[in-house]
């Protein structure tokens, strides 16, 4: 794995306590280091999602096969996804779990295939045998919606892989999550946890300069507990205390706070495909903010919003866009 192959951009470390690890911006925001084995373009990252299941919460059955998986994941990266996140086991609300063998089944085909054309990959899961056999397979970056705490053995399994981690803010599996959407002071108690999960990831040995943190938009969470979380992110992102700050990812793309937003004025919930247009809204937010990654399911109308914030950002902060 080479760490240089796709940088685009030199980058500047070290950011403002209250900013995100990112380019320079309105508040002097810089980007941080980048990831060993990632794209380091100077903006946000487009990442595209391939689940390769037949019930995902937003293009279930889709790309279900390998064959159509890897044809979309082909695609996104040819629209401009800088990583395509296979997945193999729906998180929808409600979802019931898969056996891993399924899951392995499902997206090592998908990752090698993928890999092999040097695509970036990251593989969404939560058991550390998956992540394992994705790595060995070619996945750059393991992408955990639990943080570590559905499967003990992943934090180990990172540290010893020497692979970005995502670790997001989970409360545990869709079958009961939506219950647990309750919060006195939802980003003090999502930091909290998160910082929790930071100091368990790092003392079983995965160095803090692999990892990405995400609020968990959805994930046990009310719409107004991910706009709360999505004005908030550089407080995610100063997690790490003075002179340590994390990536953070943000995964909003045609979650049901967006369908309901947008609602007919009968209540009629908007589709998860029509809510693709406020996706890249919020992606363009997000990225102005500083955000290192937006996870998407349509990657080229998002992919254009990381460049328009980016000239944003470069103009507030006096750079030449
Ligand atoms: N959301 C989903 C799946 N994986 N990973 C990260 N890091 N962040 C997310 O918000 C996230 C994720 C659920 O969405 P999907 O089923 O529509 O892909």
């Amino acid at each position: 794995m080479s760490s240089s192959a796709h940088r685009v951009t030199s980058v500047t470390s070290g950011a403002p306590a209250g900013g995100l690890p990112g380019a320079a911006g309105p508040a002097g925001i810089r980007r941080g280091p980048g990831l060993p084995g990632l794209p380091e373009p100077d903006r946000c990252l487009v990442m595209g999602v391939v689940n390769v299941t037949p019930d995902s919460f937003s293009d279930g059955g889709a790309w279900f096969g390998a064959e159509a998986a890897i044809a979309r994941g082909r695609q996104l990266a040819a629209q401009g996804a800088d990583i395509v996140d296979v997945g193999g086991e729906s998180t929808r609300p409600g979802a019931q779990r898969i056996p891993a063998d399924e899951e392995l089944r499902r997206v090592i085909p998908v990752i090698t295939g993928l890999a092999g054309e040097d695509i970036p990959v990251s593989v969404d899961t939560m058991r550390a045998e998956v992540a394992a056999a994705a790595v060995d397979a070619g996945a750059r970056l393991v992408n955990d919606v639990s943080g570590g705490l559905a499967d003990p053995d992943m934090p180990r399994l990172v540290a010893q892989a020497g692979v970005p981690y995502v670790v997001m803010h989970w409360r545990g599996h869709s079958h009961q999550m939506q219950e647990r959407a309750v919060y006195a002071d939802v980003v003090g108690e999502v930091c909290e946890e998160l910082r929790r999960r930071i100091d368990a990831v790092i003392a079983e040995g995965v160095d803090p300069s692999m990892l990405v943190v995400d609020p968990g938009l959805g994930f046990a969470k009310l719409p107004e507990h991910n706009w709360a979380l999505l004005v908030n992110l550089p407080r995610l992102a100063a997690l790490g205390g003075a002179g340590q700050s994390f990536p953070v990812l943000v995964g909003a793309s045609r979650k049901r706070f967006l369908g309901r937003l947008l609602a007919a004025p009968d209540g009629t919930v908007r589709s998860f495909a029509g809510s693709d247009d406020a996706t890249v809204a919020v992606t363009a937010l997000a990225a102005a903010a500083g955000a290192w990654c937006a996870r998407v399911h349509e990657v080229p109308a998002n992919s254009d919003a990381v460049r328009v914030a980016e000239a944003w950002r470069a103009a507030a902060g006096g750079a030449a866009s």
